[in-house]
């Protein structure tokens, strides 16, 4: 089942929470930030020790003081205006976030709208990608959810959502 919802994504009773992070897996702001102060120094103890990440692989973590019991650490890539491999780099991410869950075997998981942020993605068309992957894994997990951390993200995700599943 894929799920959207408007909220903080720390807080989610997931499995697995996705983070959208930096290739050097330093931490920084937005989704990163939040996700690295709720769940405290040893998930950033980790992130040092596997030290880097290519953009469009992920990683997996523990999850610290976070509800969730993994966190995997994706990035997503800058947007420079679309024709630097943007749309398959930011596929990839999601794709590579799912497979590691499911080699995990874990069941549930919740992205926030990565690389929409700081990254400069555009929302739509990032929406459109996270949903469309989303239909693809679908089958693996009892849940999939999309945490929209605005109403106006969760519009856009909303929106989105009904057009791909009316195709
Ligand atoms: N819960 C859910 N979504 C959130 C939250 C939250 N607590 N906080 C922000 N968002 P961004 P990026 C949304 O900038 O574009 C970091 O410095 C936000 O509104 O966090 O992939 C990393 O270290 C937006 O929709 O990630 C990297 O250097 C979405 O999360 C860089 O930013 C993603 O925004 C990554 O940039």
């Amino acid at each position: 089942m894929i799920i959207l919802k408007q909220g903080d994504i720390t807080e989610e009773d997931v499995a697995v929470i996705v983070n959208a992070a930096n290739s050097g897996l330093r931490g920084g702001g937005g989704v990163d930030g939040a996700i690295h102060r709720a769940a405290g120094p040893a998930v950033m103890e980790e992130c040092q020790k596997i030290g880097h990440c290519a953009t469009g692989e992920a990683v997996m973590t523990q999850a610290g003081n976070l509800k969730a019991k993994k966190i995997v650490h994706t990035v997503g890539p800058v947007w420079y205006g679309g024709n630097r491999h943007e749309p398959e780099l930011l596929r990839s991410a999601y794709r590579n976030s799912f497979i590691l869950a499911r080699n995990g075997c874990f069941r549930t998981i919740a992205f926030p709208a990565i690389s929409t942020g700081i990254y400069g993605y555009p929302k739509k068309e990032g929406a459109r990608i996270a949903i469309k992957t989303g239909i693809e894994f679908e089958r693996d997990f009892e849940e999939i959810r999309y945490i929209c951390f605005s109403a106006e993200d969760l519009k856009i995700y909303q929106d989105i959502f009904k057009k791909e599943r009316a195709t």
